[in-house]
């Protein structure tokens, strides 16, 4: 006979936090929002692998590229590069995240001294760049032999088909550095010169980078950082359970920090014996985390094949319709509790702590802090990404608004297969994603920012100063559904008639 859960499967909106005795000193600004990302023995080593902040993009490619997991990354968070494309483009993106110095721009507005004054007016209209280096080949890595500047053309006096080489700042005039200067040296260097830009050339004088002189400060502004032992940016990439044995190879040797096995479904057979290939190949050396699971059984199958971190969710993403086309899923909060519990239990077992990561549904900031005090080690956020200036996907104006586009992996439009992979042929029969519209919310940075601060306040309320505290302490409850129109403005005029969201 069928087996019947006792409680209804609940979502995150149906929860809140009971507030707990606030000290004088637990203050937002003395939260830690660190948290393990990977397995490790608690309370006997250090996590191999941390996040400063509870946040990873989700493994779509509406959301995570390697421009994302850079910004993120800069904020302390991490990408997972999204692994629906070829094998070569995904290990490139992951390539370009490790080789990305902060502060140290590859320039993608590069002109040759042929072009002329038109192509540079159009060139700088399509990238908004005004500095743009000359070089040999007009690429960003040719020989250096000039830089143009707004500084060095009036429209209103010279011909548009005047030749770069005839009013470019010539490589003669200008301060350039050499490859290994550091980004303090190359500041200092545009203080001394009163710059806006500096050249980075290599001992053949071939461009390599610019230093502008505001990234310094930008770089000395982030302190959350998230950086490898030779302060690269650290980066996740999704692997699927078919063509690991190539695919993982080629992230590895990309310098991908951590991979993840991107399914909708991961209680199977198949991730499992992704684990074991990883490890018969690289021992415990690469990281790799596995799902999506929605309750103990399926934590302690991952657990015991070995995986660093395990995801919770089936059908909570906001463009997933699984529930709807398979019926099978469960409400976010309820799995999130259960796993938590599964994995403090295999904790008191083993002295193994598997970190958990809630993954799809949060749909305002106050649900992160709920999925972590409900026992998450940090949540992995698709639509939440995807409005914002760093994701992949176009910007559009819809009926007089911006909207970013944001389609699920299962959706016609992406047709990632190896993500709802069950063996059998490789395509995808049905759809379990919609392609849908978010509405643009502007740069990562500013959005976090207001996103963390809540988490840290809440954290405070609950008398929290770390996420393990939290969990320890926090006290939550279910809602009714009239305590749920408590919980928002009621039995007044409002003024403003914009409806009060958040986060959408
Ligand atoms: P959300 O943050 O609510 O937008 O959810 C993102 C999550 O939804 C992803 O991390 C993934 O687990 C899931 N997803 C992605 N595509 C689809 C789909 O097409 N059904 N679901």
């Amino acid at each position: 006979m069928a087996y019947y859960y006792d409680e209804p499967s609940r979502t995150f909106n149906e929860y809140l936090l009971v507030p707990g005795h606030t000290p004088a000193d637990c203050i937002p600004a003395k939260v830690s929002l660190k948290t393990p990302l990977v397995r490790y023995r608690k309370g006997e080593e250090e996590c191999p692998i941390s996040l400063n902040v509870p946040m990873v993009s989700a493994i779509m490619a509406a959301v995570s590229d390697d421009n994302m997991a850079v910004a993120l990354a800069t904020e302390g968070g991490m990408s997972f590069i999204y692994g629906n494309q070829t094998i070569e483009q995904e290990a490139a993106m992951v390539a370009r995240v490790k080789a990305y110095k902060a502060g140290f721009v590859e320039s993608d507005s590069n002109l040759s001294p042929e072009m002329t004054l038109g192509q540079v007016v159009e060139l700088k209209e399509k990238t908004g760049h005004s500095t743009m280096p000359v070089t040999s080949d007009g690429t960003g890595t040719g020989k250096l032999l000039g830089i143009v500047t707004e500084r060095d053309y009036r429209l209103s006096r010279m011909s548009l088909d005047l030749p770069v080489s005839e009013f470019m700042t010539p490589l003669e005039k200008l301060v350039t550095a050499t490859e290994g200067t550091s980004l303090k040296v190359a500041n200092d260097i545009i203080w001394d010169h009163k710059l806006n830009s500096l050249p980075i050339v290599d001992d053949e004088g071939n461009l390599k980078y610019l230093v502008f002189r505001q990234d310094y400060d930008t770089h000395k502004e982030n302190p959350l950082e998230l950086l490898d032992d030779e302060k690269r940016y650290m980066v996740g990439a999704g692997i699927n359970s078919r063509d690991y044995a190539e695919r993982v190879p080629a992230l590895v040797e990309a310098g991908a920090d951590v991979l993840c096995i991107d399914s909708s479904e991961g209680f199977s057979d198949w991730q499992k014996m992704t684990i074991e290939w990883i490890r018969e190949h690289y021992g415990t050396d690469v990281k790799v985390g596995a799902g999506n699971v929605v309750d103990r059984d399926g934590f302690r199958f991952l657990a015991d094949a070995g995986a660093d971190f395990v995801k919770i969710g089936i059908g909570g993403g906001s463009i997933c319709i699984t529930r709807e086309t398979k019926g099978i899923g469960r409400g976010q909060a309820t799995a999130t509790i259960e796993v938590a519990k599964a994995r403090d239990e295999y904790f008191e077992e083993t002295g193994i702590y598997i970190p958990i990561c809630s993954d799809g549904g949060i749909v305002y900031d106050h649900h992160i802090s709920l999925a972590l005090a409900m026992g998450a080690d940090f949540v992995m956020l698709g639509r939440y990404f995807a409005r914002f200036d760093e994701s992949p996907s176009h910007k559009v104006m819809v009926n007089g608004t911006y909207m970013k586009e944001y389609w699920g992996e299962g959706s016609a439009r992406a047709r990632n297969w190896g993500r709802y992979d069950l063996g059998g042929k490789k395509s995808l029969s049905f759809e379990e994603g919609v392609d849908s519209y978010v509405p643009y919310a502007g740069p990562l940075k500013d959005n976090m920012a207001v996103t963390l601060l809540k988490i840290r306040s809440t954290m405070c309320n609950c008398g929290a100063l770390t996420i393990p505290e939290f969990q320890d302490k926090a006290k939550l409850t279910v809602i009714s559904s009239t305590s749920i129109v408590e919980g928002g403005a009621h039995d007044v005029l409002l003024k403003d008639k914009t409806p009060y969201v958040s986060n959408v």
